[in-house]
């Protein structure tokens, strides 16, 4: 048995998890937040049988979608003041899904 971890955008994961459940995958939405642009994303919890990774990561593949997103870089604000400091938002690719596999050593539902 396998757990995947996948921490995807918030906006992909409803209809993650409707896809999952319409397959009869198990499945476990935690709210979570990255750490470098401080914003809501999603790590979906699924523990699986170990032939149905494969089904899984193709599922992910099909419904999280890497979008992009500006950051602001944080400035102090007595150097903001200044016009040399001006300072471009930075754009960053997120997603579609980062995935974690990982070995269930044991599963119990007591
Ligand atoms: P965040 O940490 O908020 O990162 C959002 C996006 O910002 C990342 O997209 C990446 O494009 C960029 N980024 C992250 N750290 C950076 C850095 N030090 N310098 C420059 N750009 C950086 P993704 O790589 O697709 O990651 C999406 C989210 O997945 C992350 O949100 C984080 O919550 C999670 N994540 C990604 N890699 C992880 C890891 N190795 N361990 C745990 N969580 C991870």
């Amino acid at each position: 048995m396998k757990m995947i971890m996948a921490i995807v955008q918030d906006a992909d994961s409803r209809g993650l998890l409707e896809a999952l459940v319409a397959k009869g995958l198990r499945a476990t939405k935690v709210s979570t937040t990255g750490g470098f642009l401080v914003r809501g994303n999603a790590t979906i919890l699924m523990g699986v049988q170990d032939e149905q990774v494969d089904t899984v990561l193709a599922m992910l593949k099909t419904h999280c979608h890497a979008r992009r997103e500006f950051v602001s870089p944080v400035v102090p604000l007595g150097e903001a003041a200044s016009a040399r400091h001006w300072v471009q938002p930075l754009e960053v690719e997120v997603g579609g899904a980062t995935v974690f596999v990982l070995n269930v050593e044991r599963f119990e539902q007591v």
